[in-house]
């Protein structure tokens, strides 16, 4: 299969791929007017000056076919994703998780995708009940408690996409719904989103033929809807948006480009390679970014990256509400 992604220059598809109009033309996900009706109720159960995060997670898929047999993927694994939404509960948000369906999630991540499978971790003991083993006793029952803790108390609401569009959709909705409550509500969005699409109307209907031979897909760039979460949807909130590359000589460049272009607060650059020990942290106001490191050795030992990282978020968040308080004074 070979990928040929180019930018369509035709005057109706720029129509299509602006993001005023990306939502006329494209199908919303069926769970749509569920996630509306959860956010909303998630929401004003809150106390009023309850700190909320939307945490976007995993990657999304693009169709190839509208009777979709295949799709480009983005990679993530919504290891970022799961482990932060732990550490910003563990420091007293509320948060909405909205993941890609099947990826890592909250407290469950530590079991759901090992490599030796569920039943590894279970044995039957002589009375003929099933057990777990005892070496995994103590940590599951962390995880467990703390999962059913915050279920219990409405602090963690569970919202899945499969598709670029899903997402789009989604995080149109939980913004608009979120917006109201402004300075209190940061997005954190992890999610690897894909940069190029085929718009419905251009795709296939039905599978895709081999008899017809190679294949070259011609796709459109994704309409930039960071534009329009900055400045309509949530011009309030405190955004926190991820840039991923794999050449280090465009990442600095392309994280302060971003600030830049959409005026958010903050810009998480990482690279594919070193994510999981190394980001830096970018604002409009700092000329050099904040490295954000842990060892290698801690990592292996259960140090996740996101605790730094959260908790550094957390104090700028903190300080950006107190802001707010004082002009609103
Ligand atoms: C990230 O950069 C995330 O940190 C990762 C996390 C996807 C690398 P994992 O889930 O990986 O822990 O395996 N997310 C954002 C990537 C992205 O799509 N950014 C876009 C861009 O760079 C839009 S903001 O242009």
């Amino acid at each position: 299969m070979s990928l040929t992604p180019s930018v369509s220059s035709s005057v109706d598809l720029r129509r299509i791929i602006d993001p005023d109009t990306y939502f006329d033309n494209n199908l919303p996900p069926t769970n749509l007017q569920w996630a509306h009706d959860e956010v909303a109720r998630f929401v004003k159960s809150q106390a009023p000056d309850q700190r909320i995060v939307l945490v976007t997670s995993g990657g999304t898929t693009v169709p190839l076919e509208n009777n979709t047999v295949r799709f480009v993927d983005n990679f993530s694994a919504g290891t970022r994703g799961s482990s932060s939404a732990e550490q910003f509960l563990a420091l007293g948000y509320a948060v909405i998780f909205l993941h890609r369906e099947q990826s890592l999630q909250p407290f469950n991540r530590h079991y759901s995708h090992s490599t030796q499978g569920m039943l590894s971790y279970l044995q039957r003991a002589t009375d003929g009940s099933l057990r777990i083993k005892p070496e995994w006793e103590d940590k599951m029952g962390r995880d467990l408690d703390a999962y059913q803790k915050y279920t219990a108390q409405d602090k963690l609401l569970m919202v899945s996409f499969t598709t670029l569009s899903d997402y789009l959709f989604l995080l149109r909705e939980v913004s608009l719904l979120v917006a109201g409550l402004g300075p209190q509500v940061m997005f954190y969005l992890a999610a690897a989103v894909s940069d190029f699409f085929i718009p419905s109307h251009s795709m296939s209907e039905h599978k895709i033929q081999s008899a017809e031979g190679d294949l070259t897909l011609r796709m459109n760039q994704v309409p930039k809807f960071l534009g329009p979460l900055v400045k309509n949807w949530a011009p309030l909130c405190f955004i926190v948006s991820f840039k991923l590359e794999t050449d280090p000589q465009l990442l600095g460049s392309k994280a302060r480009h971003a600030l830049k272009k959409y005026g958010h607060q903050v810009v998480i650059a990482n690279m594919l390679n070193t994510r999981k020990w190394q980001v830096w942290l970018f604002t409009r106001e700092e000329i050099e970014p904040a490295t954000i490191q842990i060892d290698q050795s801690d990592l292996a030992a259960g140090h996740d990256i996101e605790q730094d990282l959260v908790k550094e978020l957390a104090r700028r968040h903190q300080k950006y509400i107190k802001e707010a308080q004082v002009s609103h004074a």
